[in-house]
């Protein structure tokens, strides 16, 4: 069967479901981009930011003066610690759960001006050991069964504000998405006796068709199934089942590994690339995972510039997600921009 024109299908073992890819459709996504992107013009420090250092949030609370990184409890949280409990029930059809959990805000960085792209390599470092440290302390509440830790970034995802920040949910249930991925692990696991992961890297190391970037302690790839257009997973080599279990040669390797991938997601379209990422990790119920291989999701919704995204509608609402452009054509162009930060570049330019 012919990968790169004929209309076929992709399945996802990790959730158990397929993509329809087509591409004989993608004419040339890649013209670049077409519009001149906005200048960014935001300030290192915005007196109107509820997330810069020293400025009141709409709780009336006061960040500290912090220096890295400052955590702080959601002043709007989807869930609340000390909720109801009990259930509802009507017809064996209409059924509700009480949930409850805590929701946290982490600013990556003191400075209103930045993004990960953006950071030096040591302050991302600084993210990862403050991720580290939150899953270790939400996950060990007895209460706690699942960490989900993600950043949307960006206003087209949605995001209200553009300091550089992410957030962490914790609750009592495994949402959806991870339980699913427990389960396709678990049954993997149970069959081979390796993760699924490890062997699907093993797969994909013999090409790097689909590699964008890699150190010696991770991979940034584009999954065979990807269906967002420039979707990326990003993978430790040694299968761990969470943040807390990786050396500090692998924390180095995973701030190298996110400098470099969201480096060539600016470069992309030269602008601040918008997406929802987030690590998947084993729940926390005090239970052996030993299925569990910890990963990161990017999930971009650009598809041909600056502007033009690419929409779940339709077809793809209905019946399932459909691509275009291939995951090998996505991770060609990725791994073909520079390593250096388009800003970067440009200053030094002016510089010469
Ligand atoms: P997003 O922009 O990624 O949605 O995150 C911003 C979060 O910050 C959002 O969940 C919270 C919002 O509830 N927030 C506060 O906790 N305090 C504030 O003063 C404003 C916004
Ligand atoms: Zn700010």
């Amino acid at each position: 069967m012919d990968l790169t024109s004929q209309p076929h299908r992709r399945h996802n073992p990790l959730l158990d479901e397929w993509v329809l890819v087509s591409p004989h459709r993608a004419k040339r996504p890649w013209q670049g981009q077409q519009e001149k992107p906005q200048p960014d013009t935001r300030p290192a420090y915005d007196p109107t930011c509820y997330l810069c250092p020293g400025n009141p949030r709409t709780s009336g609370a006061v960040n500290p003066q912090y220096e890295h990184q400052f955590v702080f409890d959601n002043d709007f949280p989807a869930l609340l610690p000390n909720g109801e409990t009990g259930s509802f029930e009507e017809g064996g059809l209409l059924r509700a759960e009480a949930e409850t959990g805590h929701c946290r805000v982490l600013c990556f960085s003191p400075r209103h001006d930045l993004t990960l792209p953006e950071m030096e390599i040591p302050e991302i470092r600084r993210v990862v050991d403050t991720w580290t440290e939150e899953f270790r302390t939400l996950g060990g509440d007895p209460n706690i069964n699942y960490v989900q830790i993600f950043e949307n970034k960006g206003f087209m995802m949605g995001c209200s504000n553009p300091h550089p920040h992410g957030q962490i949910w914790s609750q009592r249930t495994v949402p959806d998405l991870p339980s699913k991925e427990t389960r396709t692990q678990k049954g993997y696991f149970d069959r081979h006796g390796r993760t699924m992961l490890a062997d699907y890297l093993a797969i994909e190391e013999k090409t790097k068709a689909r590699f964008v970037v890699e150190n010696d302690t991770w991979v940034a790839l584009v999954p065979f199934w990807a269906v967002w257009p420039f979707e990326t997973m990003v993978l430790p080599r040694r299968a761990v089942q969470d943040l807390t279990q990786l050396t500090e040669q692998e924390r180095d390797g995973l701030a190298d590994i996110l400098s470099q991938l969201t480096i060539r997601y600016d470069n992309l379209f030269e602008i601040s690339f918008p997406y929802s990422a987030g690590f998947h990790q084993r729940p926390t119920d005090g239970q052996a995972y030993p299925e569990w291989h910890l990963h990161m999701h990017f999930l971009p919704p650009l598809l041909r510039s600056a502007t033009v995204k690419k929409f779940m509608v339709g077809y793809e609402l209905l019946a399932n997600a459909q691509r275009d452009i291939t995951a090998e054509q996505a991770a060609d162009r990725l791994r073909a921009l520079p390593g250096v930060h388009y800003k970067v570049a440009a200053a030094a330019n002016i510089l010469h």
